[in-house]
């Protein structure tokens, strides 16, 4: 990872062609019974270290923020690593954002939304099943907040189900989640 962002590749290439490319095998191997828990778990945490290392290359540094933005994986669901790569590239890119992690209730996102007072909530789900808690999450939070935005994406999820559920956009990727977040700002 670092001798390839030290041998001049662009960090958003080794990401998408190094780390992304390589979990898009292991999706249909794990889906085959080629590949079990343990293993695709080990590949995640090869993910989640090489996003480490190329973490500082991402930062742009002292840029004013954007905006703030609390983000998590709904209830029921664990997977963290394309949320964690959304929340690293607003970052980036200049947002200020609040983890929450992983298996949150529509209740704890009511409670981060109050604390934190965020511009914009990501949620994530890449479970059919859970996509119904993301359903409840937003439902619960235009009911109970005002002003704030919501956000959904993740690998199940698409445009039709975010308008569907009511929320106010869908981004297939982290580049597009930095995209729509601005635009939700403007
Ligand atoms: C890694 C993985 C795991 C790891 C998760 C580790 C971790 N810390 O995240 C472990 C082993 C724990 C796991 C467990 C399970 N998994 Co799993 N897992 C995967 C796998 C292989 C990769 C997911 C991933 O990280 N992709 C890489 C990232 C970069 O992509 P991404 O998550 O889609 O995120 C991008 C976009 O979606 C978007 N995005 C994501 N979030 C957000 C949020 C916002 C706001 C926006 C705008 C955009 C956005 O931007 C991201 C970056 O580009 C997928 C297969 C796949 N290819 O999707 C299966 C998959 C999601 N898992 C699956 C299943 C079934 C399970 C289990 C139920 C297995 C089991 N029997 O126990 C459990 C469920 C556990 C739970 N309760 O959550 C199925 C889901 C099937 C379905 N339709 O529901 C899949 C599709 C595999 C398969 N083909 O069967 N899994």
């Amino acid at each position: 990872m670092r001798e390839a962002y030290e041998s001049g590749i662009d960090v958003s290439v080794i990401v998408q062609d190094g780390l992304i490319e390589a979990m898009n095998i292991i999706g249909p191997k794990m889906a085959s019974g080629e590949m079990f828990v343990p293993e695709v778990l080990l590949s995640a945490e090869t993910m989640r270290a090489g996003l480490e290392v190329v973490k500082p290359y991402l930062s742009a540094g002292d840029v004013s923020t954007l905006g703030k933005v609390v983000i998590g994986t709904v209830e029921g669901d664990l997977h963290d690593i394309g949320k964690n790569m959304v929340a690293m590239m607003l970052e980036s890119s200049g947002f200020e954002v609040v983890n929450l992690g992983t298996d949150i209730t529509p209740e704890d996102f009511l409670k981060a939304v109050e604390e934190n007072k965020p511009d914009i909530v990501g949620l994530s789900a890449l479970l059919t099943t859970t996509m119904q808690a993301m359903r409840k999450t937003v439902t619960l939070l235009k009911e109970k907040t005002s002003n704030v935005k919501i956000m959904v994406g993740g690998a199940p999820v698409n445009d039709a189900f975010a308008r569907e559920i009511g929320a106010d956009g869908y981004a297939p990727d982290a580049a597009g989640a930095v995209q729509l977040a601005k635009q939700l700002m403007a």
